[in-house]
């Protein structure tokens, strides 16, 4: 027999939930899987609004993403003073982050600070993964079931689950035959890892390892890296927060977070919207990116309005930043090793970093090209290569995430009619504004695919999805509407956009997660929307104003409001001449524009 979870925990502000203990008791007005900083504030929201809300997390706490990922330097890649919540302002005002670029230990202490000053943890149950939830299409409430056998029903299930949650399953040959200690980075003992003295190996060369290995080359006796691909990293320039930007900030937050949100990637990055590299004067954009190193982070990303989408424009950034390399690597056959190749700048997530070029030039650090020298086996020493046996005392496997989907179809999640949610993506996620699925009522996912998510700062992100969802549900329950359900037209008409929105860029071009290309058998497509968030909230916006434009809501069978269309448009903004014949081509290309007679 299934137990039914009760929240009734201290003082809850939940009214339904004492009673909720069998199946027959009035369902919560929301379920909120995961409590990392979406589903924190979701909890928080909901609850302000007073609708009865609840949280189930897989983790012993609250943090999410710096919750699970306590590899050594990991940290922030967009600025603390951005990458941190801007609802209220008294939150705001109290907490003063170190550094620019927060270390996961500050990060995890702020979500703890955040779930202790609203209260949140007597809402949520810990240690407790979801791992089914079944549309029950007469009582129009979601049957939620969890790994621990515990049951409960909600009327809204909302899946805050992180979009880098789940690793890949990467396994390597042997591996369970190797004696030595093995980790994963997004799985790091809480009691941390001391490779003093240590023969130490790490596969991955992605933003993970990227940031641990300078602290693990600090401590090992030897650190062998052995990298598939290079990726592109900029440096951080970590440290205090100059008390100058700091005051800059505090003299008016929330000007300078409405600035934030109203970019493209939701943080402040003077992106330049019309200069061309392929038009400036060598030493101007000499002058430009030397600018935008020094700044350091991801500021480069906007030097010109034509890098993500001219090559040429692109292969000026990439040279720019293979003579960066060179200059801090001191073996040229080294630095030319860490040179990407295969991809086009920016089309896979540019890695942040404090000190990694300089590490290969450790004595106790070398770098294995897998392409090289393929990785055959683990035996019990070690690594064997094509090439070498290599001896390790510990492995770090920094080999990345089933991203995106990975957290969602993994839960048996079945809509109308018993439909799965693996068959309905079996050729790649499909939803509507990337924040629902159509055949699914009532579920949301917080920076889900097809949302900017991952292309932005998740917090800004994170935010403009919770109060559309806020005020989703409100507008509900005040018209005692039972059900939201995004209709197929407007989920087809919305992933047309999504792709019509990437396929004039680079972006398709590289091997990424955002392509889902790290993970054996998964559909290729682009998941991200790559239309800037700043055009992605009006549209959202858009669609609320227009009684909801594309879904079909119900009360009860009753069908209230049946919307098939997505007619809602970005605003788009001047692009520049030069550039309109690429973009024709490739969404011509794509099949999304007909080709000219
Ligand atoms: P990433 O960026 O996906 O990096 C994973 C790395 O692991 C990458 O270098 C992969 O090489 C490598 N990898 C994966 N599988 C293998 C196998 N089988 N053999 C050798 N090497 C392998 O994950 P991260 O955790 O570093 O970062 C994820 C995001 O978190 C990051 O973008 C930031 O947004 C924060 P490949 O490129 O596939 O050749």
């Amino acid at each position: 027999m299934i137990k039914y979870i009760s929240f009734m925990n201290k003082d809850t502000t939940m009214a339904a939930s004492s009673k909720h203990t069998s199946p027959d008791a009035q369902p919560i007005d929301a379920l909120i899987v995961g409590a990392g900083f979406a589903g924190m504030y979701m909890l928080h929201k909901l609850r302000g609004l007073g609708l009865s809300a609840a949280g189930l997390e897989a983790g012993r706490g609250v943090g999410g993403t710096w919750y699970w990922n306590r590899y050594p330097g990991a940290r922030v890649d967009i600025q603390s003073l951005e990458y941190s919540f801007g609802f209220d302002e008294d939150l705001e005002a109290e907490w003063r982050w170190s550094e620019r670029y927060a270390p996961q230990p500050e990060l995890l202490r702020y979500a703890e600070h955040v779930a202790d000053r609203f209260d949140l943890k007597r809402d949520i149950r810990f240690n407790t993964r979801v791992s089914a939830a079944h549309w029950d299409e007469a009582a129009q409430v979601w049957q939620v079931e969890t790994d621990a056998g515990a049951a409960t029903r909600c009327r809204h299930l909302i899946l805050a689950t992180g979009c880098l949650s789940i690793p890949t399953d990467v396994t390597f040959p042997g591996l369970d035959t190797f004696t030595g200690e093995v980790y994963r980075t997004s799985r790091w003992p809480h009691e941390g890892v001391d490779f003093s003295g240590k023969r130490v190996g790490i596969i991955g060369t992605g933003s993970s390892a990227i940031q641990s290995i300078p602290i693990i080359a600090g401590q090992a006796a030897r650190l062998t890296v052995f990298q598939r691909t290079p990726n592109y990293s900029m440096p951080a320039h970590n440290g205090p927060i100059p008390e100058a930007d700091f005051e800059a900030w505090s003299r008016d937050p929330r000007s300078y977070r409405a600035a934030s949100k109203d970019t493209g990637g939701g943080f402040q990055n003077e992106a330049n919207a019309a200069t061309l590299a392929t038009e400036t004067a060598p030493e101007d954009i000499k002058a430009e990116l030397e600018r935008r190193w020094a700044w350091g982070g991801f500021r480069i990303l906007g030097a010109f309005a034509d890098t993500a989408i001219d090559p040429e424009a692109n292969r000026i950034v990439q040279d720019f930043i293979a003579g960066k390399i060179r200059q801090q690597v001191a073996d040229p056959a080294v630095a030319e090793r860490l040179t990407p190749k295969d991809h086009p700048f920016g089309t896979k997530r540019p890695c942040v970093d404090t000190g990694y070029y300089a590490a290969f030039n450790r004595p106790n650090v070398e770098l294995i090209d897998l392409r090289a020298e393929p990785l055959r086996e683990f035996n019990a020493h070690g690594i064997r290569t094509e090439a070498r046996d290599y001896a390790f005392d510990a492995v770090v496997l920094a080999t990345g995430f089933d991203a995106m989907t990975g957290a969602i179809d993994r839960i048996d999640l079945r809509g109308v009619g018993g439909r799965r949610i693996k068959d309905h993506w079996a050729e790649g996620p499909r939803t509507y504004l990337g924040l629902m699925v159509s055949g699914f009522p009532n579920m949301f996912t917080i920076t889900g695919p097809g949302s900017p998510s991952v292309l932005t700062n998740m917090i800004n992100s994170i935010e403009q999805h919770v109060e559309w969802i806020a005020d989703c549900l409100v507008s509900l329950k005040q018209r005692q509407q039972t059900s939201i359900e995004a209709s197929a037209e407007a989920e087809a008409a919305w992933c047309q956009h999504v792709a019509e929105a990437v396929a004039p860029t680079l972006l398709p071009q590289a091997n990424s997660w955002y392509m889902g290309a790290n993970v054996p058998g998964k559909p290729r497509m682009f998941m991200p929307y790559a239309g800037g968030l700043n055009n992605y909230t009006e549209i959202c916006r858009q669609v609320a104003a227009k009684d909801y434009e594309g879904f079909i809501i119900r009360q009860g069978n009753r069908v209230l409001s049946d919307s098939r269309v997505f007619t809602s448009q970005p605003p788009i903004g001047e692009i520049p001449e030069k550039l309109m014949p690429l973009i024709v081509e490739r969404l011509t290309a794509a099949g999304l524009m007909p080709a000219a007679q």
